[in-house]
């Protein structure tokens, strides 16, 4: 292990206020434990893109974090709101709001528009979003100001030779890049605007594909960067191949597992992801947005009960719930 890398059991747990640790706690993906208690709605505003990975089919949602071959419908920024005040409305229990797509929401001005929206109507709620992370270093001050304040990065190398393999080409500042060189912008803009982030207070979650054969071996080195970083967490996810690596086998749950604990040491995993939709809501095992009229009802009846059953028990209990 390098000198320069502490363990996480020898790291102070990160400095977050009351706020932000409230925000973790009740953030499904953040903590395993908020999964089956507290929701998240998506609201796919960001069409665009300004990458293309190598397993990324385009009119599908970005698989950088959300579920490959799905396409989701595109809302426009006061559509979302609409939606949004329906929805919470009706599940109270959810208390994050993401924006992971279609394609990248940082090449996106509704982005921006639509947390704006938002965080007037529904200030105690947690912004979230993902990027492929190209624009990071200048979007920063618009994610602060919005108030996002949970971050997902995906990085999938920090060797420029190793990305130049999944990623075909970007487009940055209105110019087409590609292989080392394209490679070299992206993960210098990554690190940077992960580091910023970072000492700005935003909590922050990193994506990796697992590319079996082309990022399998290198992905603890990214682990002990972001350890570095102070990243909070880290999500493993496997390859699904399709686009230019649909031959590529993807990994398989125990090579995935191997990696993880390799990583572990070092950031925190994330094993309970559910590689949703970008237009997702519910509980992360529940994607509402895809059940029938009568199976929402069901949920929104059962978890309201749910919610005033614990509600009562801690009453009478005389305490906060654990
Ligand atoms: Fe959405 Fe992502 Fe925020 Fe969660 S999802 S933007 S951090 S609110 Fe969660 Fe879904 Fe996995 Fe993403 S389970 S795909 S990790
Ligand atoms: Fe596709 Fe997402 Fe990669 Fe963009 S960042 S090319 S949407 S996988």
């Amino acid at each position: 292990m390098p000198e320069e890398n502490n363990l996480i059991s020898d790291i102070d747990s990160p400095k977050f206020g009351e706020e932000l640790l409230r925000k973790i706690a009740e953030h499904p993906c953040y903590d395993r434990k908020a999964q089956h208690k507290y929701g998240r709605i998506h609201l796919a505003v960001a069409p665009s893109c300004n990458i293309q990975c190598n397993f990324c089919v385009r009119e599908f949602d970005c698989v950088n974090e959300s579920r490959p071959g799905v396409t989701s419908k595109v809302l426009t920024p006061q559509e979302a709101l609409e939606k949004t005040k329906q929805v919470l409305a009706e599940y109270p229990f959810i208390k994050v709001v993401g924006i992971a797509g279609p394609g990248d929401p940082l090449a996106n001005k509704e982005t921006f528009e639509t947390f704006e929206l938002i965080k007037k109507e529904f200030p105690e709620l947690t912004l979230c979003m993902s990027t492929n992370g190209l624009l990071l270093p200048e979007k920063l001050e618009d994610i602060l100001r919005v108030g996002v304040s949970t971050l997902t990065v995906t990085i999938n190398a920090i060797d420029p030779e190793i990305q130049a393999k999944i990623v075909d080409h970007i487009m940055y500042h209105g110019k087409i890049y590609r292989g080392v060189e394209a490679a070299e912008i992206q993960i210098k803009n990554q690190l940077e605007g992960v580091r910023a982030a970072v000492e700005a207070g935003v909590v922050i979650k990193v994506n990796t594909v697992l590319v079996p054969g082309v990022n399998d071996k290198h992905v603890v080195e990214i682990a002990r960067k972001l350890n570095e970083l102070g990243v909070y967490i880290m999500n493993i996810m496997p390859l699904i191949n399709q686009g230019a690596f649909a031959n590529i086998e993807p990994p398989t749950a125990e090579e995935r597992k191997a990696v993880q604990q390799a990583c572990e040491p070092y950031v925190l995993q994330m094993r309970h992801c559910r590689q949703c939709r970008a237009d997702a809501y519910g509980l992360l095992a529940q994607d509402m947005s895809q059940m029938s009229e009568e199976r929402r009802k069901l949920i929104k009846i059962q978890t309201k009960e749910d919610i005033e059953k614990v509600g009562e028990i801690l009453k009478e209990d005389g305490k906060e719930e654990a």
